[in-house]
């Protein structure tokens, strides 16, 4: 069985965060070349060969060596690339096609698969092969990031829990994966001793919402304490409030947070279900702040009740929160949330091309803004949240951060980095699964 992502248009094709948030060039990158859901796959189905972002003409050369089941792994945005690939498939030959990940969530595409899985689906996978998964492990998952050529860190990334059941109305992932689960302890555990074995300098949760389960959560920070490692999470503000004392005792290496800010206007956060007032988020991204702990915002535009005037004038209160980062969309129904039903009923969703749902494009009828006029305000949201200086006060931070939590060895330990990142990780760097699996 042959596992892929979609393919990518050339090796450079590098999908770099910080380009889709900025006006001006940003050479600075996370290297894209690690697909999180098809290393859980193969780390706990190993049975399965998985291919990460080929080339058009790697994905067909590997379809040569002949496979009995073809699975494909893709976002929304993805999906014209996909559907492309399941053609080949079929024309050469390949008898079972299945497709997972959030792309499947859209009605239309799914009958171009034999089989669809929604959800994580390690337990599922095994079993259609006659085979039990116990408990999940978390595969090693290291990504460098840098600018092209020289590597300035590498990351490890960190999943905890799995799914959400807070319901916001523009987001899939309650429909994705409607139970909460943890990640055994033993295993994030293992994963944990790895990155610090391996020197990686930051590790980053990005579990949907890193709290959800707090018990769990803090049994999590504790390893982060036990093992001497920085790390960044995405949560919310409500939980990062309460347990910023614990969280940041200046020991523990709390380096920074993701925050969903989605929007200023009290009005949006009712009707999008986000149970927070954005004051509350204003006062912790402050309070956060004040610790010398980076802040990553994520801010939504184009709500249906938002004018031109209304989106300029939040979108330079948060400039002025002077984050580390910030990601800016442009609120897009996604299939299956109740923002496409409801934006689908009352304006109609005009635009057919799938690549344009990857948040930076209007796609739908806003009842005063043109889909034009709403990427002007875009960039001029990138320009007020995101200016060059952004940068250079992120790295100031790390700096900061590291001395804080490990004094000035933290910066010789950086600098000892610099030379493993470029040097030792680059022979390294291989897909890298643990040894033994999870299957019976
Ligand atoms: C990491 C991440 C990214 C990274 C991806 C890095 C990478 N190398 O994969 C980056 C930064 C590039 C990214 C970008 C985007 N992302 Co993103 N991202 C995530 C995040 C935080 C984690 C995804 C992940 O790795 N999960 C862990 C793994 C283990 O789970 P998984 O990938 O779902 O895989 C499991 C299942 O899906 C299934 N499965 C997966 N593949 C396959 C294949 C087969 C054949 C089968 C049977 C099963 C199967 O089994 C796997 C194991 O259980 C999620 C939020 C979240 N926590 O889920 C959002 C999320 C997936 N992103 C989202 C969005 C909207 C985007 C963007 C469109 C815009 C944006 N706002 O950032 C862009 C577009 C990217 C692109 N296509 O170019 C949405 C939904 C995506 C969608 N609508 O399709 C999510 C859910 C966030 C949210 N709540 O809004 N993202
Ligand atoms: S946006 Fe975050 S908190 Fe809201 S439902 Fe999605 S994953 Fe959960």
């Amino acid at each position: 069985m042959l596992f892929t992502t979609a393919y990518i248009r050339e090796k450079s094709d590098i999908y770099n965060w910080m380009q889709t948030n900025v006006t001006y060039k940003s050479r600075l990158h996370a290297e894209r070349s690690v697909s999180a859901g098809l290393r859980f796959i193969k780390q706990n189905v190993p049975q399965i060969e998985i291919l990460e972002y080929p080339l058009w003409d790697e994905f067909i050369a590997k379809l040569r060596e002949g496979w009995d089941i073809v699975g494909f792994s893709f976002f929304l945005n993805e999906t014209h690339e996909v559907i492309r690939m399941v053609n080949k498939a079929r024309e050469m030959g390949i008898k079972e096609i299945w497709g997972g990940n959030y792309g499947v969530l859209t009605k239309e595409v799914q009958p171009y698969f034999d089989r669809i899985f929604i959800g994580y689906s390690e337990h599922e996978i095994a079993k259609a092969l006659g085979h039990e998964v116990k408990e999940i492990i978390h595969p090693p998952l290291i990504v460098p990031a840098g600018i092209p050529g020289l590597n300035l860190n590498w990351m490890g990334v960190l999943f905890t829990t799995r799914g959400c059941t807070v319901k916001c109305t523009f987001c899939q992932s309650p429909s994705f994966e409607k139970k909460v689960k943890k990640i055994p302890i033993e295993s994030i555990e293992r994963v944990l001793a790895f990155y610090k074995k391996m020197g990686v300098g930051n590790v980053v949760i990005l579990d949907e919402y890193f709290g959800m389960v707090p018990k769990h959560a803090d049994a999590v920070v504790a390893l982060f304490k036990k093992y001497k490692l920085l790390w960044w999470t995405m949560t919310r503000a409500d939980f990062i409030t309460k347990k910023l004392d614990a969280w940041d005792d200046g020991k523990l290496g709390l380096a920074g947070v993701g925050l969903g800010l989605e929007s200023f206007d009290p009005e949006v956060l009712e009707k999008i279900n986000k149970k927070e007032e954005a004051e509350e988020v204003v006062s912790s991204v402050k309070e956060v702040q004040k610790r010398g702990i980076g802040v990553i915002g994520y801010y939504m535009i184009g709500f249906d009740i938002e004018t031109r005037d209304s989106i300029k004038q939040s979108l330079r209160r948060l400039g002025e929160l002077k984050l580390d980062a910030t990601q800016l969309c442009i609120i897009t129904p996604l299939p299956q949330t109740p923002l496409w039903d409801d934006i689908e009923e009352n304006y109609g969703i005009f635009e057919k091309d799938w690549h344009k749902f990857n948040t930076k494009h209007l796609v739908w009828n806003h009842p005063t803004i043109p889909p034009k006029e709403m990427e002007e305000l875009l960039y001029y949201g990138f320009n007020r949240a995101n200016p060059r200086r952004t940068v250079l006060r992120r790295l100031r931070k790390i700096m900061v951060g590291t001395v804080k939590t490990k004094g000035y060895s933290g910066v010789g330990e950086m600098i000892k980095n610099l030379y493993r990142s470029n040097v030792v990780f680059r022979r390294l760097y291989q897909p890298v699964m643990f040894d033994g699996h999870s299957i019976e």
